[in-house]
Order: C-alpha cells, then structure tokens, then sequence
C-alpha cells in the first residue's frame, strides 16, 4: 500500500508535554521534516531552550543538548566552531532569546556565527504560566500585566528581526507566521532556506516564527490562529528583511 504520510525519522515517537493546539509541536515537526529532506540528521545538532521547549532532546531523534536560560547561542558557537561539519541550530522562545538572552544573541548575531537561530515568538513565557515577555503586545493581558501591557510601565515589545537587520553578521533574516496553512508551508520553506545557507557558511540565518500558546493566551487553538493573524502579525509583520536569494 502506498504511505501517504510517514512521522519524521528526526522525530522519536516520544509523546510530546505540548498543549494542543501549541505552536512547537508544529515547528518542530517542520524542522525534523527538513532535517529529513536534506539528509543530514546524522550531522545535526540542536540546542535546546529554557521553556516549554526544554525537552526537545527527547523529541528529536538527532543530537540535542540543552543550555542555561538564553544560552543557546553561547553553545552553538563553541559546537560550530568546533565541529564546522554539523548543522548547528538553536530552538529559542521569546522570554530565552529576547529577556534573559538578549545579550547572547546580540553579540552572536554581531559575530556572525555560522549557525542558523529559530526564534519561538509567541509573546509570553508560556512554561512559568504566561508571564510577559518582551514581545507581548500593547494592552496584552497576561499573569503580570492583568490590566494590559503599559508601555509607560513595561516598556514597548521588542520587534527581533528588525533589531538584528542593523548586524551585519546575520545574513538571511526572516520573520514567518504559522497562523495559516500557507504560513506554515512559508516557515517549511524559511527554516530549509536557513540550514541550506548555514551550509554555504555565510554567517547568521535567523527565523522568526509567530506561534500560539493557546493555554497562556486563554483562547481555542482556532481563536489563537485567528488572534496571530489579525493582531501580532500587525506588530511584527511577517517579512523577509534580509534575503539570501533563490537557494532552495
Ligand atoms: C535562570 C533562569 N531564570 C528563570 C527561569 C524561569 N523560566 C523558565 S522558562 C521561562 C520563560 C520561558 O519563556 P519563553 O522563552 O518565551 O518560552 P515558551 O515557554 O513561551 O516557549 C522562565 C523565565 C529559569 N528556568 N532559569
Ligand atoms: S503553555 Fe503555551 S507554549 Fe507551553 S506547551 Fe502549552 S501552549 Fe505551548
Ligand atoms: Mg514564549
């Protein structure tokens, strides 16, 4: 009989601590997918994230190792210096890249590593219960901003890609959304476009991904779709702010 759908040899078939409807699962499926079509899960390393990513290890059935908080790209530097062979990825949500790691990829993106960054923008820190973090929206409620985000108070949510686009050692930046089917086929394209450009070794290739937490966010997954598309996509638009040319 004809397979029409096979999991991922990069995915194990450990059962994931998601909630339904969570953006990760969805990313991660797509990183594991490309990881499969470019043959290269016996030289892949991934770094894993403080969050509700943290257990990627066991979701992903090439090598993983984790990192302190917002750490990643301190590790993935000292891996792809290293070993220049593997494929070298960090998987970061927004309160691990943008709050406590800001640093780290600042100053990684203003190097130039030669390693590619998926950043989980779903603008809370969904694993300590829905927190803000620096990408929760203008008048977002959330656990510490029950009357709304203040930016008199907590200061305007950081747009990343539009940060790093001034560093010249981030060579193909993108920003993608999975809010539609078509915006998932787009993030498939952008995080096979960021490996693919890693293997030219041309510095930084860094994606960001709009992803729900439908849990933090208090909303259906349906609803949480519909909340990224009519309201953080007007935020952080998806866009390509630096482009690496046709290479797929
Ligand atoms: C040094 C340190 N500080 C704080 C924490 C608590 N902590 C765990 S996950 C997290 C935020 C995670 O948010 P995010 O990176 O957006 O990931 P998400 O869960 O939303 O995917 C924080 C603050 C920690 N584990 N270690
Ligand atoms: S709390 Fe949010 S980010 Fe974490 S698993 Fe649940 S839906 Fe996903
Ligand atoms: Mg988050």
């Amino acid at each position: 009989m004809k397979a029409v759908y096979q999991k991922p040899e990069s995915l194990t078939s450990e059962t994931t601590i998601y909630c339904p409807g969570c953006g990760h699962g969805i990313i991660q499926k797509l990183i594991a997918e490309v990881i499969d079509e470019l043959g290269v899960r016996e030289r892949t390393i991934g770094i894993a994230p403080v969050g509700c990513a943290v257990l990627s290890y066991n979701y992903f059935n090439f090598d993983v190792t984790e990192a302190a908080h917002g750490r990643a790209p301190a590790v993935a530097t000292a891996i792809k210096r290293l070993l220049p062979s593997r494929i070298v990825f960090t998987y970061q949500g927004d309160g691990d890249l943008a709050a406590i790691g800001t640093a780290e990829i600042i100053h990684a993106a203003a190097r130039g590593e030669n390693f590619s960054v998926f950043f989980i923008n779903n603008a809370v820190y969904g694993m300590t219960k829905g927190q803000m973090a620096p990408t929760t929206l203008e008048g977002q409620i959330t656990t510490t901003t029950p009357g709304g985000r203040n930016p008199q108070i907590h200061g305007f949510p950081i747009r990343v890609c539009e940060l790093l686009s001034s560093l010249d050692g981030v060579t193909y930046l993108e920003r993608t959304t999975t809010s539609s089917i078509q915006g998932i086929i787009s993030t498939k394209k952008a995080i096979k476009k960021a490996i693919l450009w890693q293997m030219q070794q041309k510095g930084m290739s860094f994606v960001e991904i709009l992803a729900s937490c439908p849990t933090n966010w208090k909303k259906s997954p349906a609803d949480s779709m519909k909340w990224i598309k009519e309201t953080l996509e007007k935020y952080y638009p998806v866009k390509v702010f630096k482009d690496p040319g046709n290479i797929l």
